[in-house]
C-alpha cells in the first residue's frame, strides 16, 4: 500500500456479504466503515490527512448504504506520482466513482478527472483562510471538456458526494437503489412536523 494510504484495519469489520465491493445486504453502518475492502467501487481521495474530518462524511454515508470505499491521502501537488499510480489501475480494481476533497488551490479533482474516464466528484474543503471559497472556485471552474461534479463546501458537500456516488452506482444495482430509497425515507421520517 502506498505510504499515506489509509489502513484497511476496519476492512474486516462486520460480516456482510459483498458483491463487487457493494454489500449485498441492506445492513446499516454500525460505527465502522470497511475501507478498501475487496473491489471498492468508490475511491475517496483527499489532499491532506487533515481533510479527513470533513471527508469521513462521505465514507460514513457510503458505509450506511453498504458501499465500500477506498480512502486515500493523495495530493495533486505534494504527491503527484501517487495520484497517477492510483488512477492507472483504478478501473481494473473495480473503481466506478472517484470523490476528491481538497482545500486551498484545490486541483485534486480536476487533475483526477484529467487522468480517468470515471466520474469525478469534487468536494471543496474549508481549510484555508478563505474558508473554502478558493477551493470551491478551483474545483468548480473546470475548462470545458474535463468535467468535475462539484458539491458544496465542507461536510455537507462530502456527505452529498457520498450520496451522489451511491446514486450513480444504484443505476445498475437494484438492491442499492432500495437501500438508498430506505435511507431517504428514514431521513424524511426524522424531520419533525413542528419545531
Ligand atoms: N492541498 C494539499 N495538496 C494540495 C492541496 N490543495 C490542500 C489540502 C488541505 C490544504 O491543502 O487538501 O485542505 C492544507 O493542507 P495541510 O496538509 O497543510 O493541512
Amino acid at each position: 500500500m502506498a505510504k499515506g494510504a489509509k489502513p484497511t484495519k476496519r476492512a474486516e469489520a462486520g460480516s456482510v456479504a459483498r458483491s463487487g465491493g457493494v454489500e449485498s445486504s441492506g445492513r446499516a453502518a454500525s460505527g465502522g466503515s470497511r475501507r478498501a475492502a475487496g473491489r471498492a467501487p468508490v475511491g475517496i481521495l483527499m489532499g491532506s490527512a487533515n481533510d479527513y474530518g470533513v471527508m469521513r462524511a462521505a465514507e460514513e454515508v457510503l458505509d450506511e448504504l453498504g458501499v465500500a470505499s477506498d480512502v486515500r491521502v493523495i495530493s495533486a501537488h505534494r504527491t503527484p506520482q501517487r495520484l497517477v499510480d492510483f488512477l492507472a489501475g483504478a478501473e481494473a480494481r473495480g473503481l466506478e466513482v472517484v470523490i476528491c476533497g481538497a482545500g486551498g488551490a484545490a486541483h485534486l479533482a480536476g487533475v483526477t478527472a484529467a487522468h480517468t474516464l470515471l466520474p469525478v466528484l469534487g468536494v471543496p474543503i474549508d481549510s484555508s483562510p478563505l474558508q473554502g471559497l478558493d477551493a470551491l472556485l478551483a474545483t468548480v471552474q473546470m475548462p470545458g471538456g474535463i468535467p468535475v461534479g462539484t458539491l458544496a463546501i465542507g461536510k455537507a458537500g462530502a456527505r452529498n458526494a457520498g450520496l451522489l456516488a451511491a446514486a450513480i452506482l444504484a443505476r445498475k444495482d437494484p438492491a442499492l437503489r432500495e437501500r438508498l430509497a430506505a435511507w431517504r425515507k428514514a431521513q424524511s421520517d426524522k424531520v419533525p412536523d413542528r419545531p
